[in-house]
């Protein structure tokens, strides 16, 4: 049977031997679209052998629950990149958040993993050298730039627009540049969309740091915005432009942080919005800029503002160092207010998220003695039995927005407002991959059916 080249984890000694390939057949490894024009032909061979093998096999019941349920569980989409496993947590092509930590090229001195890899593992399904890490960064630096009037753009929004706002306005407004756009106005053929969508998603993500920078700039009255330095990788320039590139442990941070929130699978609200309103064949900007009006909602990407806005509410109401009593009397009143509990629970998950643990180690070996970790921890030990007692949630275990908030104020990020935008410039990384991959295997116009309540009771009338 006809085996994709992307789902083999390369091993230590496949990726040597790729390595060894390349270093022999040419001075110059391949870059990231060099490598995916080769991968490409393959997996659209892949597709077409799965499809017609298993095409027409069921996948088991649609049950009426699952239309009035949000689809949760309902196996829908494909997306190679990342698989969500409700005990294990996220895979990145087939690796753990550790192992990415461990297998994935560093900064000269840093440990954590640069997410130019994760970007390049997310899109090929290899591990890729040091080197082409290091053109990566260069690539994303040379594109960094932001148009003029996006510039002013968001210099004129005021600072009372969230920035979230701020965000996907600019965001949508740099496909007035969409190499896609262009090319389809051209009449360009459906087997070449990948190479358009490329560069614009390759242009998407190098801009980010830009836009965020000035967000963070305008709305919390921070100054002129740094240049971005063209030697350094993109967390190091991302931190700069945040006023906090000569923090070392900041800089890892951001290098951790835009790594674990990359990507969550297909069907979490942020990705699943990108793929979709891509499957119109809308550009990268389009596409991601309503990934992100999901992603500022409180039940997904907004969380990590709300669990500071939580616990700092807890603290003014039963002061610092409370007792664990205090605090579970407290998560029980916002249980009673109809409120959910932020930075807990999960559509997918079942154990606590790895993410929330891959940051929490981070705290351990950074600031190990902060007071808002130590709260963090504390809350970590009193909330899941709550939610257990009160029976509702299937999942009383922390997400990843428990944690992230705390690591970013202890560096002196504070302005919470701010926090979904970081969560946004990872989140990029995945929706990126996905649109590249969509329009290289020709996925269709998205249309699922609805259905109304009336027609469901007739459907089933006089049925059992
Ligand atoms: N606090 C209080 N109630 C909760 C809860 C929480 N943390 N998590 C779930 N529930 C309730 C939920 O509201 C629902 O109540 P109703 O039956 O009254 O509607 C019930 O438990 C069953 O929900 P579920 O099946 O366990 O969860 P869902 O799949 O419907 O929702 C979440 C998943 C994430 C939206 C939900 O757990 C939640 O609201 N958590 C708090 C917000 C949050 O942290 N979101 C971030 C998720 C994160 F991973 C991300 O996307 N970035």
């Amino acid at each position: 049977m006809y085996r994709s080249i992307l789902r083999q984890s390369p091993s230590p000694s496949r990726f040597a031997l790729l390595s060894s390939r390349f270093a022999s057949t040419s001075s110059k490894q391949p870059t990231l679209k060099e490598r995916l024009a080769v991968l490409i032909p393959q997996e659209i061979e892949n597709v077409k052998a799965t499809r017609a093998e298993h095409g027409k096999k069921s996948f088991g019941p649609v049950v009426v629950d699952h239309l009035y349920g949000g689809m949760r569980g309902l196996p829908a989409l494909i997306w190679d990149g990342s698989v969500l496993d409700a005990d294990e947590g996220i895979r990145f092509r087939g690796k753990t958040i550790p192992e990415c930590q461990k297998l994935l090229p560093k900064a000269p001195g840093g440990s954590e993993p640069l997410p130019e890899g994760l970007f390049w593992l997310l899109l090929t399904g290899e591990v890729p050298t040091p080197e082409q890490v290091t053109e990566l960064s260069k690539d994303w630096a040379a594109r960094a730039a932001i148009p003029e009037f996006v510039e002013e753009l968001l210099d004129r929004c005021p600072p009372t627009l969230h920035p979230m706002s701020q965000f996907s306005l600019a965001v949508t407004a740099l496909n007035h540049d969409s190499a896609f756009a262009k090319a389809y106005s051209q009449g360009i053929s459906k087997k070449d969309y990948w190479g358009p969508v490329f560069e614009d998603s390759m242009d998407l993500i190098a801009k980010l740091p830009n836009i965020a920078g000035r967000i963070y700039s305008n709305v919390f009255g921070k100054g002129k915005l740094p240049s971005i330095d063209k030697a350094k990788d993109y967390s190091h320039n991302l931190a700069t432009l945040l006023g906090f590139g000569d923090n070392e442990a900041f800089v890892e941070l951001m290098r951790l942080y835009i790594t674990i929130h990359s990507d969550h699978e297909g069907g979490n609200v942020s990705a699943h919005t990108g793929k979709l309103v891509g499957s119109a064949l809308s550009d990268p900007f389009l596409a991601f800029g309503a990934a992100l009006n999901g992603l500022a909602g409180p039940l997904h990407g907004l969380a990590n503002q709300e669990v500071l806005v939580w616990l700092r509410k807890m603290q003014s109401v039963i002061g610092e160092n409370a007792s664990d009593e205090a605090v579970r009397e407290y998560v029980w009143s916002t249980l009673k207010g109809g409120q959910v509990v932020p930075g807990y629970g999960h559509a997918v998950l079942r154990k606590t998220d790895p993410r929330y643990m891959a940051q929490r180690e981070f705290a351990l070996k950074h600031l190990p003695e902060d007071s808002l970790f130590k709260l963090v921890n504390q809350v970590y030990t009193i909330v899941p039995d709550v939610l257990l007692e009160a029976g509702k949630a299937k999942n009383p275990w922390p997400n990843v927005d428990a944690h992230s908030g705390v690591l970013l104020t202890h560096y002196g990020l504070t302005q919470m407002e701010f926090y979904t935008v970081l969560f946004g410039v990872s989140r990029a990384f995945g929706v990126a991959a996905q649109l590249i991959w969509d329009r290289a295997l020709g996925a269709p116009l998205e249309r699922p059916k609805s259905y109304s309540t009336a027609s469901i009771q007739k459907m089933f009338a006089n049925k059992n």
